[in-house]
């Protein structure tokens, strides 16, 4: 059942592995609290909530319980005396099973072009959309087909930068955590030789490949309609003509760096379909050495859609090398790799206009042996930096996460995932287990240990975001939103009438709300799932 009270004691909505560190978060008032065993209505545990932090992001005082000694499996809950209980959180050993398998299947319904069949969608089936070709903007008689892939967002629009992140995202955590995905989602392709991540991550693979001018190897930045369809619009039904907008740097560098991870990962399942993503990553770097120079992307004046502007094109440059380096072992990359290192952009970001960091781990995941020393060590060295920097901002908030009040911006909770999916990298690296604590209490806020006593995702937890800004979930005829959807969560700059109305003076981390018209708080995206499912997958293992 759905609760829409905000609670004032708050925990992860989900639950707590049972060899983890378990913290309930207090809001404006601490002392004793009694933790109950939901099933035989015993007080297992009594503690002390203490510690306050004065919250500037929160705009609350903070006090934390830690009752970490229960160690029985089971399902639990907190009283105190004189206010509403918190909701029932699940210890077990891998409290997260069910949610990793949502987050996975979310991209399912994120497919475009393709009936999403009652089998498999449940009561969010709907028919195949976006079947027909696109035209390319600067040559409006050339038509192409532009079918498949995953939906960026709310919107139907697919843009190749962010789809690239969120393919990394997946790659990346299948890479390093193989085991989280033993066990079929399943998908309609579902072939038990082949992981479903993978099979997921292809359907957008051989859409980006749509992506890519068959003459120059660039890459449109993206396909999208003139502008938005109504929010009550489903797929299907959105039928104006869609365009290829011009090539970017920043999109064929994403595309360089993801096919070129995509070679090395499907290589034992598909080596054709390997084979594949190597030439297409070789083609968009190769535009990319004759465009050494070209200005950011911007939206040609009708195109009203999103722009994913990014002026800056050399860490998506890096990230391309570093691929291409790890997948073919050709030192001309390994060249160009370090001169770009040199440059100053961070090496040390994940976000879709930010792809440094990739270009970083996939760098250090050589290991040390096969790079260049010095350069392993500087780079490793600026890693374990900016983690124990997110460690040490994520000790002095409230909700033990590293935001600060300003970065709560559109998408701060890709941030939130972002910081602990590069908290994990670091945890991967060096072992320690801070990291790896640091990492989970950002997965905690998002479930839930926050301010607003929210679930961020859609159907999962008790508190959950019910109405996101998202076409498929207004235009059907089912109550619930389609389910495992990051939505963007709080966002101080009030970046839509709905907020701008209601929200004016709150503090950042409840500039929030769950409803359909806020865009700048409550929609979804692709990317904001993927880092998510990174982090969730550490800890489905
Ligand atoms: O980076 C600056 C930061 O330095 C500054 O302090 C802060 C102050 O507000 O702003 C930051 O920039 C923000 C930027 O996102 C950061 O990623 C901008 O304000 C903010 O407007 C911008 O929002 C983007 C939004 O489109 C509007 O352009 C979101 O990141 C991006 O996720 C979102 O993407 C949209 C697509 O265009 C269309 N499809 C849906 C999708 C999700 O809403
Ligand atoms: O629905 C659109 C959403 O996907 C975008 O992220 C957002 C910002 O570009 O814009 C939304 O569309 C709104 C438009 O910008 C203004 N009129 C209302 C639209 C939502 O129904
Ligand atoms: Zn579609």
């Amino acid at each position: 059942m759905v609760d829409s009270r905000i609670r004032s004691i708050t925990i992860n909505q989900i639950g707590y592995p049972i060899n983890s560190k378990k913290i309930a978060m207090f809001k404006g008032r601490g002392g004793e609290y009694r933790v109950i065993n939901d099933a035989t209505k015993e007080v297992v545990y009594r503690g002390q909530a203490v510690d306050p932090i004065k919250d500037e992001a929160s705009g609350v005082n903070v006090y934390t319980g830690d009752f970490s000694l229960i160690e029985e499996p089971g399902q639990y809950h907190i009283e105190q005396d004189g206010r509403e209980a918190s909701g029932s959180f699940l210890v077990s050993e891998l409290p997260y099973h069910k949610l990793h398998k949502g987050m996975l299947k979310a991209f399912y319904y994120f497919r475009c072009g393709v009936d999403l069949e009652e089998e498999f969608a449940g009561d969010w089936h709907h028919k195949a959309c976006h079947l027909a070709k696109g035209r390319i903007y600067q040559q409006p008689n050339t038509l192409l087909d532009s079918c498949g892939g995953w939906h960026d967002a709310g919107d139907y629009g697919k843009y190749s930068g962010p789809g690239a992140k969120a393919v990394a995202d997946l790659l990346l955590a299948y890479e390093l955590y193989p085991e989280a995905f033993s066990e079929p989602i399943p998908l309609p392709e579902t072939d038990n030789l082949t992981p479903d991540v993978l099979i997921e991550c292809r359907v957008e693979l051989e859409w980006l490949m749509k992506m890519q001018e068959a003459v120059s190897g660039g890459v449109f930045h993206k396909l999208t309609t003139l502008q938005f369809p109504a929010l009550d619009v489903m797929p299907e039904d959105d039928l104006s003509d869609v365009y290829f907008s011009p090539i970017s740097a920043t999109a064929t560098g994403c595309y360089a760096g993801v096919m070129a991870t995509a070679a090395r990962i499907y290589m034992p399942f598909d080596s054709d379909f390997a084979e594949g993503c190597l030439k297409a990553a070789i083609a968009a770097w190769n535009w990319l050495e004759q465009n050494p120079s070209v200005p950011g992307f911007t939206n040609p004046t009708e195109m009203e859609t999103g722009e994913y502007g990014d002026e800056q094109d050399l860490d998506e440059r890096y990230w391309a090398a570093a691929e291409l380096f790890r997948s073919t072992g050709d030192e001309s990359y390994h060249r160009v790799f370090q001169a770009l290192a040199k440059e100053s952009f961070s090496k040390v970001k994940l976000g879709w206009a930010d792809m440094g960091g990739y270009g970083t781990i996939s760098y250090l995941m050589n290991g040390e042996e096969h790079v260049n020393d010095n350069l392993y060590a500087e780079l490793k060295r600026k890693w374990l930096q900016e983690a124990n920097r997110l460690v040490q901002q994520g000790s002095q908030d409230g909700y033990h996460i590293s935001l600060r009040t300003e970065d709560y911006i559109w998408g701060s909770n890709m941030l939130v995932m972002n910081n602990a999916m590069f908290l994990l990298l670091a945890y991967v690296l060096m072992g320690d287990p801070v990291f790896e604590t640091c990492a989970l209490n950002h997965l905690h806020y998002l479930m839930g240990r926050n301010v607003l006593d929210m679930s961020y995702v859609t159907g999962f937890g008790d508190h959950q975001v019910m109405n996101p800004h998202h076409r498929p979930s207004v235009g059907d005829d089912v109550m619930a939103p389609v389910p495992g959807l990051v939505v963007g969560g709080p966002n101080r700059g009030l970046h839509d009438d709905y907020v701008r109305e209601h929200l004016q003076g709150k503090p950042a981390a409840q500039c929030f709300v769950d409803h359909e018209d806020s865009y700048s708080t409550n929609e979804v995206t692709i990317y904001w799932n993927s880092p998510t499912l990174f982090v969730v997958s550490h800890f489905n293992r």
